[in-house]
Parts: structure tokens; C-alpha cells; sequence
């Protein structure tokens, strides 16, 4: 009977998530000062403050605004295919979405995390999490490509992903889903989940040069992993991750995984797994992931398939994982800068609970448990509880800090950010949000330094707030000054895809090292042709390899003909440009991948299968000259088993040879 009422009051809870809140707060006009105007003007010519990497979510890709303008300056194609940039179509780039799964055109982006030194935000790589087929990529801050993709085994839904330590000694990913492991046999009855079930916790070391490894994996119990953050300064050496279905349901979650009072935060002591690693207490685990990587030189990617994985055991290794109880289906999990109070945001509770590092390293010490989960200790809450903020909102789910002391949360339900002091947890101020807020970002807000001069609030539903735009409308980020004793909304502006979580940084921290073109010298690309006098085109059996250059305005060789219907033909396309701005396109009719878009000193490779017989123009689809329209050129197709011999040239006329149409 009590089950069954207190299903119904969550039912009813859930209803008023979903429905009642979800829409319009009150008074929801522009509510924006009259001084917002000049406070988000950049003058034409003049560089942001700020810049602000944003998630796609389900669009897989990250995009980068400036700010305070919102000006969107760059779209960073990391999981999915973007014939923009020819990104996952050309042959370099195809294997950066190699996976064990073999070729994976897609993914959801959801979690940025910049690089970090002594816990600041230092510009050098920004990290991002697949959720969908679990990746980590590290996107180049010099470049603003991606650089190098790691798949992670034993995971599924890589969510609480890909939060980093204050060094960058590792980047951790864990799983939402919990599966059962990937060298055992997984074809097991669902509902066979607290048996089968297993949550993995990912700890990728990041090396000098930023090269991404599996240090080790820690195996968890099977619950849902949501999200994570390092400790820092004194709780440097411990990561934290909010769990939610504790109930290890498998079916209906809305009520089945909401049915706890409190799930957890689970507390791991990764200095602690790192003995164990050397003392030899890891084990080897056969299975198979994918680590890819671009190269700068060679303009090329290589995906290799790894399989072994080290793994340790949450169970049986002691003092290594805690769990803390959190309430009602914890979302985000947030580090304050000192490192001392860690916040879970409850989505499902009416309070904040903030927890004490110190006094969690008491209640370890001595022993104040509550029993174990899964053979891992839970930690009596009001042992590790510092406080909670009483009555902040409705459907709390991220916080972050503005460096003065003072966090600030989202709240889904409420649609609201509410700042509150961190000493006294007194609320200190609201704003609403138009409308369903997820994450936030305030520059550095999840660093030991942040730039509390704005938050940002990327929002779900944004119902009347832009011109419409058919049944979907444009997700929604809003800027906000949070410089004074009130929060003061300045601008909206429409993101890509889905937003979720967001970081950004000063721009000097990056503007100055950016890549302006590639050295043509150091281009060692097999294909690479470094001037018009080695371009050549070749046949191999059916395979055509055509050596081509592109300068303003035209490319060499601009004719080619010999191709018959049915081959392969790849054209490699040298860009000889040493100048900043300076891409060149290619395109050929009927292609049916997509454009290249290549780069000052880059090679980049198309693949072309003609299917019939005629004339197929190629063009530039960059406009790089007054003479754009010019660059373009032919290649003539003659029927399979013809013989016409391969010719190419620029600027003077082949000798005629006989196709099936003489002239
Ligand atoms: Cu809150 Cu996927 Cu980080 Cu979205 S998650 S909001
Ligand atoms: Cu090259 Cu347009």
C-alpha cells in the first residue's frame, strides 16, 4: 500500500515536471535592462571577450561563439559528418569516426571541458563526450579541429563524461548505462540487470602532446552514471560522480528509478587507484575500442583498434570508492574552486545538499557508514553533509561557481538561475530563464579560477522567443551580467543543435596561437603534390590516384581524361597557399560523398566512382578570388573497357583521342 502511494505521489511529481512548470515562468517579457544593449555590443572589427564552446548535443558537433556579442564564429564538426568541411567524407578524415562498431557518421555531444593547469583553464585542447557510441575527443585549440577520438569499452550512454583533473592528468568518462561487460557473454535477460549489470568509470591519461590513453577502468555496480567532476586543490586526487536509478531498475524509469529517497554520489580516491595499478592489483580484460588520431603533417588519420583494457575492481580493492547518499536522483555533481564543498543537484529533490570534503575524509576515518551498496561503504549523509540551500527552486541541475564565494544553479522546472552563497547557503538572488534551463556556464566556473563577470543559460524550450520556424525552434543560449548584486539578463542567441553543457575563456588565452595555414614543407602526405610541376595521375588496375595543386584561381591538372565508368578515382588535392584564410573547395558532379574543403599546405583526398560515361565539371566551392568563379575544370568518363589513355594537363590542349562520341 505505501508503494503504491507513494508511486502515485511521484507520478504526480513527475506530472508537474513535465507539464505544469515547463513552460512560461511569469511575467516572461524581455525583462532585459535598458543598458543591455551597449553591454553586449562588439563594434564590426573589434574581437569578443570571451570565447564560448558550446555543445551540440545531437547535432555531435561543438560550435564556438564569441561573447559577449554571441556572434557565432566556428562550428567544430567532432562526431558527425559535416560536408561543410568535408570532415568525415574526405579519405584523411574518415577514420577519426572509426569505432569498433566499424564507420559511425553520428553522434551527441553534450559535455565540453577545456584543458586545465593547477586547476585554471589554459586554452590549450577542449575535450568532448559521445554518448551515444562512447567516445572522447580532443579538439586542438591552435586548430580548431579535432584531433584524436578514444572509444571506451564496458560503456554505453558516456554521459558523466568528459570531466578532467586539475592537471589534465586524466580525462574521465563514466557510463550512464550500465551493461554487462564486454568480455563476457551479454546475451543475458534484461531483467537479469543486479546480477549482469556493471558500470564502468573510465580514467584516460592525457599525455604532453595531449595523446589520449586508457590508464585504467574502475568497475562499479550497476546503477546509471550522470555526472562527474574532479576534486581540486585539497580534494585534488578524488573525482566525483552522481548516480541515479540506485533502485537497478531495468524498465520504466520514470517511476521505477525514482522510488529512493536518496541515490548517491559516488566518491573515488584515484590516487588510491593508482597504487593499486602499481602494485600489480589491476586486470587485464580483453576487448576491442578504437583510438584515432590526426596528424598535422600528414594531413591524415590513422584509426587503430586496441584490445585490452585494465580493470579494477570497486568490490574488492578497499578505500577506494564511497558512495554518499544524494537526494532524489541526482544530476549535475559540482566542485566548488576551493575544493572543499560538493554540490548534487537533485532533480527530483525540493533542497541543494552541499557536502564537505573534510568532513568526508572524517567520516571515511572513522568509520561512519551506513551499510554498503554493492560491497562499496555508503557514507552516512549527515556525516558528509555540510548544508543544504533550502527552497532554491524546482529541478535543480547544474551549478556553477562565480569565483566570489557564490554558486550559481539551474532549474529545469523553475526556469531559473538562482545564485547563492556558499558559506551561508543563503539564496541570494533569481533570474528567469526563457524557458527550460539545462546547463549553465560562467567562464572558468568549473575551475579553481573562475571569470565571474557572465553567466550563460542554454535553454531547452524556447517557445515565442524567435520568429517561428515549423514545429522545431531553435534551442536557446542567454547571456546574463553577473557583475553586480543582480543578475541582469543581456542577450538571447540560437545554438546548434541541442545545447547542454558550455565552457568558455578569455579569448588571450587562445587568439594569438591560432594556425593560420599549414607549412608546406613539413606536408608529408603521401599524395601531397608541393607544386604544379609534380602533379601526375595514375592508374592502378581500376584505381585512378590523381596528384592535383589548387592556387588562385585554378587547379592543376584542370583536364583529364581516360577515366572510365566504374573507377576509383582519387583525387589527392594539394592547396599550395601559405596565407591565412586561404581554403580552396573541390567538388565534382555526381560525387556522391561531399566537397573537400582544403586547407593553406594541406592535402585532402576525395573518392569518386563515375557511373557514366560523359563530361563531369569540377569547381572551387570556396570563393577565394576575384577569378572563384573561374576555378573550375573537366574530366572526361569513357565506357568501362575503353582504352583511352589517361592525359591531363592545364593551360594547353591534350591530343584528341577517339571515344565512343568523336568529335
Ligand atoms: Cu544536464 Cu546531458 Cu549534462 Cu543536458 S545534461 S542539460
Ligand atoms: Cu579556390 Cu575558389
Amino acid at each position: 500500500m505505501k508503494k503504491i502511494k507513494s508511486q502515485l505521489l511521484y507520478a504526480a511529481l513527475i506530472g508537474i515536471l513535465i507539464g505544469a512548470y515547463s513552460c512560461k515562468p511569469k511575467n516572461a517579457g524581455s525583462a532585459v535592462t535598458s543598458d543591455a544593449a551597449g553591454k553586449v555590443y562588439v563594434a564590426p572589427g573589434k574581437y569578443d571577450e570571451f570565447y564560448n564552446f558550446v555543445s551540440g548535443g545531437f547535432s555531435g558537433q561543438m560550435s564556438t561563439y564569441g561573447l559577449p556579442s554571441g556572434r557565432l564564429l566556428r562550428v567544430i564538426p567532432v562526431f558527425s559528418v559535416d560536408p561543410e568541411k568535408g570532415y568525415g567524407y574526405s579519405e584523411e578524415t574518415k577514420p577519426m569516426l572509426n569505432t569498433s562498431h566499424g564507420f559511425v557518421p553520428w553522434d551527441d555531444l553534450h559535455h565540453p571541458e577545456l584543458s586545465q593547469t593547477n586547476g585554471e583553464v589554459d586554452g590549450r585542447w577542449i575535450f568532448g563526450n559521445a554518448n551515444n557510441t562512447p567516445r572522447v575527443a580532443r579538439i586542438d585549440l591552435s586548430t580548431f579541429r579535432t584531433a584524436e577520438i578514444i572509444e571506451l569499452p564496458n560503456s554505453a550512454g558516456n554521459h558523466s563524461s568528459p570531466f578532467i583533473t586539475e592537471n589534465t592528468e586524466y580525462v574521465v568518462a563514466g557510463t550512464r548505462f550500465s551493461v554487462p561487460p564486454d568480455n563476457v557473454n551479454g546475451d543475458v535477460p534484461i531483467n537479469s540487470y543486479r546480477k549482469n549489470f556493471k558500470g564502468y568509470l573510465s580514467f584516460i591519461s592525457v599525455g604532453k602532446e595531449g595523446q589520449m590513453d586508457i590508464a585504467f577502468q574502475i568497475q562499479c555496480p550497476g546503477v546509471n552514471f550522470d555526472l562527474s567532476h574532479a576534486g581540486k586543490g585539497k580534494s585534488h586526487g578524488w573525482f566525483f560522480f552522481s548516480c541515479y536509478n540506485t533502485e537497478q531498475a531495468n524498465t520504466l524509469l520514470e517511476v521505477n528509478a525514482s522510488q529512493k529517497d536518496k541515490d548517491f554520489i559516488l566518491a573515488v580516491n584515484w590516487k588510491k587507484a593508482e597504487e593499486y595499478l602499481k602494485a600489480g592489483k589491476g586486470k587485464k580484460v580483453t576487448v576491442k575500442y578504437a583510438h584515432n588520431v590526426y596528424n598535422e603533417k600528414t594531413h591524415t588519420a590513422t584509426s587503430e583498434i586496441r584490445n585490452e583494457v585494465t580493470v579494477l575492481d570497486s568490490k574488492e580493492l578497499a578505500d577506494m570508492c564511497y558512495f554518499i547518499p544524494c537526494p532524489k536522483s541526482p544530476h549535475g555533481c559540482d566542485v566548488d574552486p576551493t575544493g572543499e564543498y560538493i554540490v548534487g543537484s537533485g532533480k527530483l529533490a525540493a533542497l541543494i545538499p552541499v557536502f564537505s570534503f573534510d568532513k568526508l575524509q572524517k567520516a571515511i576515518a572513522n568509520k561512519e557508514f551506513d551499510g554498503s551498496f554493492d560491497g562499496i561503504p555508503v557514507v552516512k549523509y549527515q556525516s558528509a553533509l555540510y548544508g543544504e540551500v533550502q527552497k532554491p527552486g524546482l529541478g535543480p541541475l547544474h551549478t556553477e561557481f562565480d569565483g566570489k564565494g557564490n554558486a550559481i544553479t539551474s532549474f529545469f522546472v523553475s526556469s531559473e538561475l538562482v545564485r547563492w552563497n556558499i558559506k551561508d547557503l543563503k539564496v541570494m538572488d533569481r533570474v528567469p530563464t526563457y524557458y527550460s534551463v539545462g546547463h549553465l556556464c560562467i567562464p572558468g566556473g568549473d575551475s579553481r579560477k573562475p571569470f565571474g563577470k557572465y553567466v550563460i543559460a542554454y535553454n531547452k524550450i524556447t517557445k515565442d522567443r524567435y520568429l517561428p520556424t515549423g514545429p522545431e525552434l531553435a534551442q536557446s543560449a542567454q547571456l546574463y551580467d553577473i557583475s553586480g548584486d543582480k543578475m541582469q539578463l543581456l542577450l538571447d542567441f540560437p545554438t546548434i543543435g541541442e545545447p547542454h553543457y558550455a565552457q568558455a575563456l578569455p579569448a588571450d588565452l587562445i587568439k594569438n596561437k591560432s594556425v593560420k595555414f599549414y607549412n608546406i614543407d613539413e606536408n608529408t602526405n603521401a599524395f601531397a603534390s608541393k607544386g604544379e610541376a609534380t602533379v601526375k595521375v595514375i592508374r592502378e588496375g581500376n584505381k585512378v590516384q590523381v596528384y592535383m595543386t589548387c592556387i588562385r584561381s585554378h587547379f592543376t591538372p584542370d583536364n583529364i581524361e581516360g577515366i572510365r565508368v566504374g573507377d576509383e578515382v582519387y583525387f589527392h588535392i594539394t592547396n599550395l597557399e601559405q596565407d591565412w584564410d586561404i581554403p580552396h573547395g573541390f567538388a565534382i558532379k555526381g560525387a556522391a560523398n561531399g566537397e573537400l574543403l582544403i586547407m593553406p599546405g594541406e592535402t585532402q583526398t576525395l573518392k569518386w566512382i563515375p557511373e557514366k560515361p560523359g563530361i563531369s565539371p569540377f569547381y572551387c566551392t570556396d570563393f577565394c578570388s576575384a577569378l572563384h568563379q573561374e576555378m573550375q575544370g573537366y574530366v572526361r568518363v569513357s565506357p568501362t573497357g575503353t582504352n583511352a589513355p589517361l592525359l591531363f594537363s592545364t593551360g594547353k590542349n591534350m591530343p584528341v583521342t577517339e571515344g565512343a562520341n568523336k568529335e
